[in-house]
């Protein structure tokens, strides 16, 4: 149950915007009863419109790695400010941008800022059609990359299929030039390649699932993509939006050792401001306007406060040891998750990749769309509710990974701890 302050302001939000949010899984639907307003925040809490603190595990859905209202970040923001907002020029902190992120990611030699991860994957799918002159693309069936119309799509059952629109107001015409593959299956990609390999431009993955819950990959899959889009002329793209910056420096390519031919980033290279970033192969990247034909711009594109901000998050991350202390909070948080559960009886698998973590209520691993979908998530909201009790704001979906930031300190683990313990109790 929210506070008083937060059911006045939710009640007078959804007058005026709708559901009462600006985006959909924020109204807590997932989980039921309604959303708790946050007026503020710093390190790893969040500070509810009543005042109640919550050690936090959305972290704005990933940006916020180093924790809420960073100083040095707060004073890149502030800086950047006093010589202006927006220019609607070449700034040199673009290069900057585009330098550090080549460093980091080989596999983006050239790369385009933009202002949401949906503009980046939107980007380098409408470059990889470009570049390859095909109409198909390729996504997984529970993959998330973003708001566009091509995206919003649904498969139907079997190994690979046309997708249907997923979404109000996509047309079918558009759904249609989407096919959908299960989620860590080689042999689907080999037989849709087989099947239609001439006809497709690119498959997008999110080489560590964060929107069906937290699913690693398994390197055979990621093998297979990459065989088969190279064997066949099609672009294999890394959806990075979630696990750039997050996983690895290097992002999830790193960490697995593969070399897509374009790569989609966002959430920590904006550092809690709006960027994005699509690139990938020079050849493909000099395709894109105003160099080569395929068309992507933005007002707002490489703006100053928000390259700021994200710039500084990036050069904190570059700190010796900073993933390592990421990987050993992530084992805690795991660590109290199975411990509380297990004393509780309570049959959970909690799946991670560093400081991204999911607790699916089942007592089975999770591999893919179907099997995230065969999971308690009755159980899953009475279990939110009652760390949102004992002040744990844990993500509001079943179907969303739990971030942990640099920010989170013995004091806020502990606290999680005692969250835990009270709410696998309460089931
Ligand atoms: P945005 O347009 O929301 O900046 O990024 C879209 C996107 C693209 N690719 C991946 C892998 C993503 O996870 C996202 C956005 N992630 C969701 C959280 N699962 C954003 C939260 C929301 O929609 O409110």
């Amino acid at each position: 149950m929210s506070d008083p302050i937060s059911q006045e302001l939710f009640a007078r939000a959804s007058k005026v915007i709708p559901g009462g949010v600006n985006s959909p899984v924020r109204a807590f639907r997932a989980v039921g009863g309604e959303p708790v307003f946050i007026k503020e925040a710093r390190g790893p809490v969040l500070v509810g419109a009543d005042g109640a603190e919550y050690v936090d595990y959305i972290g704005s859905w990933g940006p916020m790695v180093l924790g809420h209202a960073h100083p040095d970040v707060v004073a890149a923001i502030q800086d950047a400010a006093t010589r202006g907002s927006s220019y609607g020029a070449p700034t040199e902190a673009e290069i900057t941008m585009a330098e550090r992120i080549r460093d980091a990611v080989p596999t983006m030699e050239m790369s385009r800022l933009v202002s949401s991860g949906t503009e980046a994957t939107m980007g380098a799918l409408r470059v990889a059609r470009g570049y390859t002159g095909r109409d198909l693309i390729v996504k997984c069936i529970g993959g998330y990359h973003g708001g566009a119309d091509y995206l919003l799509v649904k498969g139907g059952s079997g190994l690979a299929t046309l997708g249907e629109p997923d979404s109000a107001g996509v047309p079918a015409a558009i759904a249609g030039t989407t096919l959908l593959i299960p989620y860590n299956d080689a042999y689907a990609i080999e037989k849709l390649f087989s099947e239609r390999g001439s006809e497709i431009a690119a498959v997008i993955i999110e080489p560590v699932a964060g929107n069906m819950g937290c699913i690693p990959p398994d390197p055979v899959w990621l093998d297979a993509i990459r065989t088969q889009t190279q064997n066949h002329g099609a672009l294999f793209i890394c959806d990075e939006v979630m696990t750039g910056f997050r996983v690895a420096w290097g992002g999830a390519q790193a960490l697995y050792d593969i070399r897509p031919d374009l790569t989609c980033l966002g959430k920590i290279i904006g550092g809690g401001l709006p960027v994005g970033a699509y690139g990938g192969r020079r050849d493909i990247m000099e395709k894109v306007a105003p160099v080569g034909p395929v068309y992507q711009a933005g007002t707002l594109s490489g703006n100053p406060l928000a390259v700021a901000a994200g710039l500084t998050t990036i050069e904190h991350l570059l700190r010796p040891g900073v993933y390592e202390d990421l990987e050993r909070k992530g084992d805690q948080v795991q660590g109290l998750l199975e411990q509380h559960a297990g004393a509780a009886g309570v049959p959970i698998t909690v799946q991670r990749v560093g400081s991204m973590v999911t607790a699916f209520f089942r007592d089975k691993p999770v591999r893919n769309w179907d099997e995230s979908c065969d999971t308690d998530r009755e159980a899953f909201g009475r279990w939110h509710a009652a760390l949102l009790e004992n002040g744990v704001y844990w993500p509001c979906s079943q179907f969303e990974a739990a971030f942990i930031s640099l920010a989170h300190d013995a004091e806020a683990l502990e606290k999680t701890g005692r969250a835990f313990k009270a709410a696998f109790a309460a089931l």
